[in-house]
């Protein structure tokens, strides 16, 4: 992450009395924020309302933004800002996470609820303030409370500086593929029935692309997604995975994907006939129009799932690519194309292990090659005993719950993180985060003590020096249940220098990183019973939420809090939080 600091600089040479200087600061600190780099402000509207939607034979009432499901498609350059006014007038406190963007020293518009902000109250609004840094590609912003997300989402694309070009060839056309997943019941609901019963979230009926289930789905034919191509030509594919609960496997049949971008960052080009993206990841795809006997095609995604045993919606979600002037070859039903198996972490495996960062002069990296803090958190899903004030009625008489370090994360109830923090409010959170597990076992093995099912609620942050170097292993645990953990970290991008399977091994592992060229991401797939290893620089100050993006492991408690140190000068601290910052 990189900003100049010349453009936020800021000279103290008045003689004023400390409010009116404090006001004066607080001015010239917004003033820059807004009109920060050489970029231009775009100013967006979002309003957050109910609004009905017919899919799968029956209607009813979803969260939106504008009306629209998926929501909105920001559009921007590199290093532009956007000010997005964000009007909730519906009945659930809300709030908006833009997935991907750095937030450079700007934590207060993060959006995550009751971590950076209180959720935005039903009637208020929050205006939110994206100062784009490095980020180039394509991103996403969410919904960051509740289970919103599932219908509040959309995609948020960033162009190349002005005068600057893509590092490959322009493609015609750009196309927004949006993977989403679709509940008949009402899916704010779904958590609460979860919660109260302490088993798994039911699954869902549909996956989407764009907002339609697809040929396959009863009631979807007619309005399955349709893109139009040229033949010859070349078009850019933004997908973004806003499915809740699911890995998914995509391919287009009859057509190879050259894969550029993830997570709104460049890599190398991959050629494959499919891709395996996780809840909270994005990637910028080269699709080559180049079938000439035109007619129609599928394109299709369906799960990547490794839990043995577990309940899970295993449909398949399609749309057409549809060639122009392909009239006489109408009559020919399109084919689907070949998706890996369900469970096939191989092929997951295979595609994951190909990113590499660009790593050229107009692209360089800078990943930390000397690291002062090391970090090892352990992923794991657990079942605790129910009690009076949480019956329920899951597995084995007890009751599912997720965790980091064996700590599942409980957000205070009145105030957030960052506001308590600042504010130096007391009592609220504790800062002795485990910076490796308490209890070292054999993380991966097929038989585990009984003491490592269950977890403790904590309200714990970790402590991060300003520009340390940091090292963090994800490791995947073998409790209950392995799975494949999508892990998110806000605030930050970071290199991804290593991966595995079994437990990581400090003493070999290390001496086959990639520090050449490793992929930079935001979102990292930790495979199922296996390790990865990132690394970034602590210099962005705040309070940063990590946490897995598969829906119900969050909601189970599987989220830590970083709180990184502001620096030495005022251009390596937080700003001050927004007047309009939502009280809870
Ligand atoms: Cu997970």
């Amino acid at each position: 992450m990189a900003y100049d600091p010349s453009q936020m600089m800021i000279t103290n040479k008045f003689k004023t009395p400390a409010s009116a200087l404090r006001f004066l600061l607080l001015s010239a600190l917004y003033f820059l924020l807004i009109h920060a780099a050489n970029g231009k402000v775009h100013h967006h509207k979002f309003v957050i309302r109910s609004a009905p939607f017919t899919r799968l034979c029956s209607s009813k009432n979803i969260l939106t933004v504008n009306g629209q499901f998926p929501g909105p498609t920001l559009k921007a350059h590199r290093g532009d800002t956007l000010v997005v006014k964000v009007y909730n007038q519906a009945n659930y406190n809300l709030t908006i996470h833009w997935h991907g963007s750095n937030q450079v020293r700007n934590p207060w518009s993060d959006g995550p609820g009751y971590i950076t902000q209180c959720p935005i109250k039903p009637g208020n609004m929050f205006k939110q303030i994206i100062n784009l840094s490095t980020e180039e590609g394509t991103i996403w912003w969410h919904a960051h409370q509740g289970w919103a997300r599932a219908t509040v989402h959309g995609a948020f694309i960033i162009y190349p500086k002005r005068g600057h070009t893509y590092p490959f060839p322009k493609p015609h056309a750009e196309v927004p593929i949006i993977l989403g997943e679709w509940w008949k019941e009402d899916v704010m609901e779904v958590p609460n029935v979860a919660n109260i019963t302490g088993r798994q979230p039911n699954t869902s009926d549909a996956y989407t692309i764009n907002g339609q289930p697809g040929y396959l789905y009863p009631c979807s034919k007619k309005d399955t997604f349709k893109m139009n191509v040229d033949y010859g030509k070349t078009y850019l594919l933004r997908i973004i995975n806003a499915v809740m609960e699911e890995e998914i496997f995509f391919a287009i049949a009859n057509h190879k994907l050259t894969l550029v971008g993830k997570d709104g960052l460049y890599l190398k080009p991959i050629k494959t006939d499919y891709i395996m993206i996780t809840p909270g990841q994005s990637m910028d795809i080269l699709l080559e129009a180049n079938q000439r006997s035109l007619g129609h095609y599928f394109m299709a995604a369906r799960p990547y799932f490794s839990v043995d045993g577990a309940r899970f919606d295993n449909t398949t979600t399609t749309a057409l690519l549809v060639y122009n002037n392909s009239h006489k070859h109408h009559k020919k039903s399109p084919i689907l194309p070949n998706l890996p198996p369900y469970n096939n972490t191989q092929a997951s495996t295979i595609f994951t292990k190909k990113f590499r960062s660009l790593a050229t002069k107009t692209h360089p990296i800078n990943v930390p090659k000397k690291v002062d803090t090391h970090l090892l958190f352990t992923f794991s899903v657990n079942l605790l005993n129910c009690t009076h004030d949480k019956p329920c009625n899951g597995p084995f008489g007890m009751r599912f719950s997720a965790s980091v370090n064996n700590v599942s994360l409980v957000h205070p109830a009145n105030i957030d993180f960052l506001s308590a923090y600042y504010y130096k409010v007391p009592g609220v959170f504790e800062m002795d985060f485990p910076k490796k597990p308490k209890r070292e076992f054999n993380y991966t093995a097929d038989e585990l003590p009984e003491y490592v099912l269950g977890t403790s609620p904590g309200t714990k942050v970790l402590v991060l020096e300003y520009d340390a170097s940091v090292e963090l292993i994800l490791q995947g645990t073998n409790v209950l249940a392995s799975d494949n953990h999508p892990i998110h970290l806000h605030g930050y991008t970071f290199y991804v220098v290593g991966s595995g399977f079994g437990n990581f091994d400090p003493k070999q592992d290390p001496k086959n990183y990639n520090l050449i060229d490793p992929p930079q991401e935001t979102t990292v797939g930790l495979p199922k019973n296996g390790w990865v290893a990132i690394r970034f620089k602590a210099n962005n100050p705040g309070m940063w939420l990590l946490h897995c993006h598969i829906e119900r492991h969050a909601s189970w408690g599987m989220n830590m809090v970083f709180l990184v140190k502001d620096g030495p000068t005022p251009q390596t601290q937080m700003i001050p939080p927004p007047k309009d910052l939502p009280k809870c």
